[in-house]
């Protein structure tokens, strides 16, 4: 039978390699970020193979969050699998010297947004005792590092709450599982670095990073077991990589 995949945040990185690898597995897609323009371009990618629509909002925008997903047409409002991508880091300062509004958005993003779009999806998932949600957290939710701070706890909530969903929608039959990754080349350095490039590329120097790609590949592996089978926790980093703080450089 056709799944239905609702992903957020995948108009880039993770999100975008997994929309891809779905679209490979014949999943229709229901594609979510901030830029219409990059969601149209992977929409006309991808509707060669499969079904495509695109939801254009901001998910730390809890009005807009249930709008959108309202107003999603009848044949994508049956979501089969939600892929809780969305996230990102912003700085990396010590606790004394972060920024609030940082703060604010890390918080925002990774943790409220995360919830809201949840939120919208899982009463459907419940109504029909069918569904799958993948919780994309971070090493960064395993382990608190130097200036990590909020980030880390902004990840750190996200393995609670992964662990608060399956507990609660057990009964109903929901699937529920984190995909963990450390250090994987995307944008992810480039936007806690506020765009300074060299910066971002710094931390990707000297060793091979997991690509988004590694982790897509993953996050199908997830999705495509028998149904009684719900991969709940999940931790990849590169094989250069050991802690968030031990990483063999050249
Ligand atoms: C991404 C991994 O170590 O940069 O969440 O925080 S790390």
């Amino acid at each position: 039978m056709k799944k239905v995949a609702l992903i957020t945040g995948a108009t880039s990185g993770i999100g975008k390699a997994t929309a891809r690898a779905f679209a490979t597995q014949k999943f229709d897609l229901i594609l979510c970020g901030r830029r219409q323009d990059a969601l149209n371009e992977l929409k006309t990618e991808l509707s060669k193979l499969v079904s495509v629509t695109t939801l254009c909002f901001d998910i730390r925008d809890k009005t807009e969050v249930f709008k959108q997903i309202e107003s999603l047409p009848k044949e994508f409002r049956n979501v089969d699998i939600l892929v809780n991508n969305a996230g990102n880091a912003h700085g990396l300062n010590s606790i004394q010297a972060g920024n609030t509004d940082d703060w604010d958005a890390m918080i925002d993003i990774n943790v409220k947004g995360l919830l809201y779009v949840s939120k919208a999806i899982i009463p459907g998932m419940v109504e029909r005792k069918s569904g799958h949600i993948i919780n994309i957290g971070s090493t960064a939710g395993k382990e608190v590092y130097p200036n990590g701070n909020v980030y880390c706890a902004s990840k750190f909530a996200v393995d609670a709450i992964n662990q608060a969903m399956r507990i609660d929608l057990n009964k109903a039959g929901i699937r529920v599982g984190a995909v963990n990754p450390g250090l994987t080349k995307t944008d992810f350095s480039k936007v806690r670095f506020k765009g300074d490039e060299e910066r971002a590329e710094k931390v990707y120097e000297g060793f091979q990073p997991l690509l988004p790609e590694d982790i897509a590949d993953i996050i199908t592996f997830v999705v495509s077991r028998p149904y009684h089978v719900n991969i709940a926790d999940l931790t990849v980093m590169p094989t250069a990589q050991a802690s968030s703080t031990i990483i063999n450089k050249d």
